[in-house]
């Protein structure tokens, strides 16, 4: 009785160190911190996998951009060094040029225009698109980052007042094209730079959602308007490295769909809610919201759909069709 009681524990002993050791860690990264609805989705992913696959896998979340800037973490993905990344569809571009649809100006009538495209149809087309390219990346699904608008230390209130100041763009040409497009200077850099730019003055301002403006405390550097211009309605990415797809059994691939399903419908419910505090945070600590007449910029910006959308022209039409 005694050995057999003996033998059980070891053998139960020995499982669990063969289950400890047959863990495989995901390794998640964001360029945004803790707390933000993007980290906290995918965070949300990982609990739901580990759970549902007890314990085999475990996602350690890298937020504040500790892994790099996106395209630094789109490169380490495509290796297998992050498993997932959580990325705007702006950088994607310069690796999977069909995203650049998306990535246009005014190229969604609204936020729920977005929504409605991305929700349906084309939505799932782009995703297929990302999948099937050389890129070596699994599209798990989109998310929402509301629309973009242009913050400076000086106010600009008309378009013209965009002359000479430097704005910084993302990291793709398309963006550099629309800020020179709207008569400012796009100058491309990763996230993480750009507080340090702006307080160094390389930079006289940006454009992003207010959740970013405040998260990354760049409107503490100098920053005091804030012009809706809503240019850019860009919705971001989460990919999985195909190296650790493929070891993935059918299964567990289909857990990951499901979870991601998911995390993207968690991850709206909790942008809809920040946007609106951190405007309102971002009104209380003084920058001016400033409104304009959005027509000038949709059609100084119109070459700039012209040169990045001719080949999607079928596409674009689909798009502009959905109510
Ligand atoms: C934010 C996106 C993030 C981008 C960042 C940027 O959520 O993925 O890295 O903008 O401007 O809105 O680079």
């Amino acid at each position: 009785m005694k050995i057999r009681r003996t033998l059980i524990a070891a053998g139960a002993a020995l499982a669990t160190t063969l289950a400890a050791h047959a863990q495989t860690v995901l390794k998640a990264a964001d360029v945004h911190p803790a707390g933000y609805p993007n980290v906290v989705a995918v965070e949300s992913l990982g609990k739901k996998l580990e759970a549902a696959t007890n314990g085999k896998y475990k996602l350690q979340m890298f937020p504040g951009g500790v892994l790099g800037a996106e395209k630094e973490m789109v490169e380490q993905t495509q290796v297998g060094a992050i498993q997932i990344a959580r990325i705007s569809l702006g950088v994607l571009g310069p690796v999977v040029p069909a995203v650049n649809v998306f990535n246009m100006p005014f190229v969604f009538r609204d936020e729920a225009h977005m929504r409605k495209v991305i929700d349906g149809p084309i939505g799932q087309e782009i995703l297929d698109a990302i999948t099937a390219s050389p890129a070596r990346l699994v599209a798990l699904g989109f998310m929402d980052s509301g629309s973009r608008s242009i913050y400076t230390k000086k106010p600009v209130r008309k378009m013209e007042d965009l002359k000479g100041q430097k704005i910084r763009m993302m990291g793709n040409p398309l963006f550099v094209d629309t800020m020179n497009a709207m008569g400012g200077n796009g100058i491309s850099m990763g996230h993480t730079e750009v507080f340090s730019a702006l307080q160094t003055g390389v930079i006289d301002g940006a454009e992003n959602n207010p959740p970013t403006l405040f998260t990354s405390n760049q409107y503490t550097a100098g920053i005091k308007y804030y012009t809706q211009t809503h240019h850019l309605i860009i919705p971001e990415i989460f990919v999985m490295s195909k190296v650790t797809w493929d070891k993935m059994s059918k299964d567990e691939q289909a857990l990951v769909k499901k979870f991601a399903r998911e995390a993207q419908l968690e991850q709206r419910a909790l942008w809809d809610k920040s946007v609106a505090d951190y405007s309102a945070k971002l009104k209380a600590a003084g920058i001016e919201w400033i409104e304009v007449d959005k027509k000038p910029f949709f059609e100084a910006t119109a070459p700039v759909r012209a040169k990045y959308g001719a080949q999607y022209a079928d596409l674009i039409q689909r798009i502009n069709a959905v109510q």
